[in-house]
């Protein structure tokens, strides 16, 4: 049996151009699960089928199992287990191979394949888990009817869950029970799935469009069942707009959602049985925020989305994960827009995008939205895959229109249902479906990197203006060489003194330059440019604070607006941050304005007086400078705040509520509060911490809780410890709150940050072994630009002692701890040099996985 400690030193590198259909095909697999926590039997039976005329054995994956038996037609049968493949003569063009193996649950801390949290045990198999539970092609174009049978202890295991439906059950001697699960429709084995625990469910029915009802079931263990209500809410609604929006009907009578806590990644959509972490089902205004709820609703939508776009039509092959995932995170952007707030929530996007993609397209792991090679598939659940993908959906959306886009989703849908398919199948039903030639937009696809846009708006005293625009693809890891690419960009012109739209339209740059000429202007234009973030590049269009000041105030465009707000203060930051003139007055009069009118949503101006985050800035710098960063951000904030106290003090005091409500005005009016609370904290008003102590005491939901305790961990109040200690007693045997106690403090502000953070991976309450608690205190903790990046270089020796001892457990979790040390080509050479020393000690470690090799070995790149 392979491990970690003992994997093969030469990583295999996998290629796209490689692809080749597979050898054999299994349209059935039968599965008999003999379930126990400490020992699991796997019983599988497989009918295969020669794919095509060839000799070649049955090769099927198999990870850390121990074989017990193989047969071949009820035969005992030639076969060999070596290298994580066990090969099989077969001889006929048809046979049925049956494996028996056993694997421990329990033992399985890298949570793929069959695991145990909590005293569940549950499955992950995407991407390549299959094989760690049953010999299989473990590959996403073997498409096979799955039935499965589980046995287990009755007590332990009341509830047994699989994909499709329920077939059978019974009781068994001894205390134990039988369940038989059947799923009709073919499936890859990644969306296999299976649960068995104590669980209780939140049940509820949806009547279909075409008049089917189907049984709904959110399992979760007793004492969360009244967190449930949000998700189920989110779940109907979800099945309801796919219905309208795109035309598409839930398929199977069952459809069941677990919970569980131990989980690499948000959820997965396992065919009618999706399995979520914990932290994306439950909700209670006690313990979740208002973006907890937010992140609950569109986790839940976007796996339900993923039955079609994912599960009805799967990839061919792991290169083209970005045709389920850049579609279906598009699909759940635009419900969350539906159902609430659609200039919020593209802002929300966008600032997501920035923060993770743009870094990760700029730095030594950028990658195409479809990569042409990998060493572990997992490193590629990226937001290049995820969240570049889905922009690249909503380009063509944008350049066809609703009804054209639909045309094109509905001829996808027809064409490939039932199929195995990839990007270029998308894209071609894209082009015959809404008509319309995308040969050049394919460029999005293969070429890595974010595209810079020069603007510059020419106007003349007769009416007449020029945009010229210009683009460059900087340069990636693999390609030097880039072509320009078709982007879409949604312009505007505002007439300078009337403050109203002059002229709108969609601009397609196509190539390295272009000239786009407007006349008939009767005032000076200000340019308004990639309006809506049309499309997911850089702009630099030189505008002046003057205008960029009028447009925060003008643009009728909310997230032009925004952007505008957002450039002013990065403008002003950048120049403070290179030692010029800190001038804060354009931004404390834009942020005024912005407060009084009265015509803009409490949610909207939250978001746009809130200033650009410490790594944005830096992501605009040559060089990085972290505590010129802090000091300048901080400068602004207390500018900000003392300058406008009175409106903040306004802000904050209108706001208040009664009650806690779970709507788009209450929402609004929370995040207003405590971006106003941390501006009169930031002012040093005299009464600020009594009033964020206030708030912590008697908020009746973690929103403001959450909100007032952050704004006093990041201040020297007295009130700080009382706080922390308070919040600590109150919700300490609830692990997802604990996890906001934790990340609080790593994302600490102040000057104490790091010590805090080394003293809190002792605490008792931390843990490598739960991926949410790992995230919550070193992810956080690597997020937080100036303790991480301490001269001293103990946070990054902190970071990389983390890497690697949570690797002998979990690859995964580790390998995605990895690239913030890969920023330091950003860096001074100070601390360029001591991030270098941490990766090399990484990649040098004995017994590394190949998860964490790949991700430190391209980040020294
Ligand atoms: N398909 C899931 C993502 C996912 C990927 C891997 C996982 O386990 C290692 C789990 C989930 C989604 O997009 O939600
Ligand atoms: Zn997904």
């Amino acid at each position: 049996m392979l491990d970690a400690q003992n994997a093969p030193a030469a990583p295999v590198i996998v290629r796209r151009e490689d692809y080749r259909p597979p050898d054999w095909l299994v349209p059935e697999i039968a599965l008999d699960f003999d379930l126990g926590a400490e020992r699991t039997r796997v019983r599988a039976r497989l009918k295969v089928a020669r794919n095509g005329a060839h000799d070649r054995p049955l090769v099927l994956d198999a990870e850390g199992l121990t074989l017990v038996e193989v047969t071949v037609d009820g035969e005992a049968a030639e076969h060999r287990l070596e290298d994580e493949r066990l090969t099989i003569t077969v001889s006929t063009a048809a046979a049925v191979v049956e494996t028996l193996v056993e694997i421990g649950p329990r033992a399985n801390t890298q949570l793929m394949g069959l695991y145990e949290s909590g005293g569940i045990l549950c499955t992950q198999c995407e991407a390549e888990g299959f094989r760690r539970i049953t010999p299989f092609p473990d590959r996403p174009d073997v498409l096979s009817r799955f039935t499965v049978c589980m046995a287990a202890d009755k007590a332990v295991y009341p509830v047994l869950l699989s994909n499709g439906d329920p077939v059978g059950a019974g009781d068994l001697d001894g205390g134990r029970h039988w369940a038989e699960w059947r799923d009709p429709f073919p499936k890859p084995c990644y969306l296999f799935a299976l649960v068995a625990g104590d669980l209780v469910a939140n049940r509820d029915s949806f009547v279909t469009a075409s008049g089917r009802t189907v049984d709904l079931g959110i399992w979760v263990r007793e004492p969360d069942l009244s967190k449930t209500a949000h998700a189920m809410a989110a779940l109907k609604a979800s099945m309801k707009w796919d219905e309208e929006t795109y035309g598409r009907e839930y398929d199977l009578a069952v459809f069941n959602i677990v919970a569980v806590s131990d989980f690499n990644f948000g959820a997965m959509e396992n065919k009618g049985l999706n399995i979520f972490n914990s932290r994306y089902i439950l909700a209670d205004a006690e313990t979740a925020t208002d973006a907890d709820f937010d992140a609950v609703a569109g986790v839940v939508a976007h796996e339900y989305f993923h039955n079609w776009s994912g599960n009805r039509i799967t990839c061919r092959d792991w290169f083209q994960l970005s045709l389920k995932e850049g579609f279906t995170v598009f699909r759940d952007q635009q419900f969350s827009a539906d159902m609430g707030s659609r200039a919020v929530k593209r802002i929300e996007d966008v600032r997501v995008l920035r923060a993770a993609q743009f870094p990760e397209d700029g730095g030594p792991l950028a990658h195409p939205v479809r990569p042409e090679s990998y060493i572990e598939i997992s490193n590629f659940y990226t937001a290049t895959v995820y969240n570049k993908g889905a922009e690249l959906i909503r380009m063509m959306h944008t350049i066809l229109g609703p009804e054209r886009f639909r045309a094109g989703t509905d001829l996808y849908f027809s064409r490939h249902d039932g199929e195995a398919a990839t990007c270029e199948d998308f894209v071609r039903a894209m082009e015959e479906g809404g008509g319309i030639d995308l040969s050049r937009f394919r460029l999005w696809y293969s070429q890595a990197g974010t595209p810079r846009i020069r603007a510059a708006l020419a106007s003349d005293d007769n009416g007449a203006a020029t945009l010229t625009l210009s683009q460059q693809v900087p340069a990636t890891p693999g390609q030097t060489e880039k072509q320009p690419m078709p982007i879409p960009l949604k312009v505007a012109l505002f007439g300078a003194d009337s403050g109203t739209k002059l002229e709108e339209r969609l601009v397609m740059l196509e190539e390295e330059r272009a000239e786009i000429a407007f006349s008939g202007l009767l005032e000076r234009p200000v340019l308004s440019i990639n309006r809506d973030f049309s499309a997911p590049v850089v702009v630099e269009a030189g505008r002046d604070l003057a205008d960029l000041a009028f447009l925060s105030a003008h643009d009728d465009n909310a997230f032009a607006r925004y952007e505008a707000m957002q450039q002013l203060m990065l403008d002003t930051l950048l120049r403070a941050v290179s030692g010029g003139p800190a001038d804060h007055e354009p931004v404390i009069a834009a942020v005024r304005e912005t407060l009084a009118n009265p015509a803009l949503d409490h949610a909207f101006i939250a978001e746009a007086v809130l200033l650009p985050s410490e790594s944005f800035v830096g992501d605009h710098l040559a060089v990085v400078d972290p505590d010129a960063i802090r000091a300048a951000r901080e400068a602004l904030r207390v500018a900000l705040g003392s300058a406008l106290e009175g409106q903040w003090r306004a802000a904050y005091s209108a706001t208040a509520a009664n009650r806690f409500e779970y709507s788009p005005a209450a929402k609004g009016a929370r995040r207003l509060r405590s971006v106003a609370l941390g501006y009169l904290l930031g002012a040093g008003a005299e009464d600020a911490a009594k009033l964020a102590m206030r708030q912590f005491e008697d908020a009746d939901n973690m929103t403001d809780r959450q909100g007032a305790l952050t704004a006093l961990v990041n201040s020297g109040a007295a009130e700080r410890n009382t706080a922390l200690a308070g919040f600590y007693d109150r919700y300490r045997r609830d692990p997802l709150v604990l996890d906001k106690w934790f990340t609080v403090q790593a994302l600490s502000t102040r000057d104490d940050a790091l010590e805090a953070v080394e003293a809190l991976a002792r605490h008792p309450d931390f843990t490598l072994s739960n991926p949410n608690r790992m995230r919550a205190l070193v992810g956080a903790f690597a997020a937080n630009q100036r303790a991480f990046h301490d001269v001293s270089g103990r946070g990054y020796r902190f970071l990389a002692d983390m890497i690697l001892a949570v690797d002998r457990l979990n690859p995964q979790t580790a390998a995605r701890l990895v690239p913030p040390l890969g920023r330091w080509r950003r860096f001074d050479e100070g601390r360029a040099a001591l991030m270098r020393a941490e990766l090399e000690r990484i990649v040098a470690a004995p017994g590394l996985s190949k998860d964490v090799f790949e991700q430190a070995s391209k980040s020294l790149g």
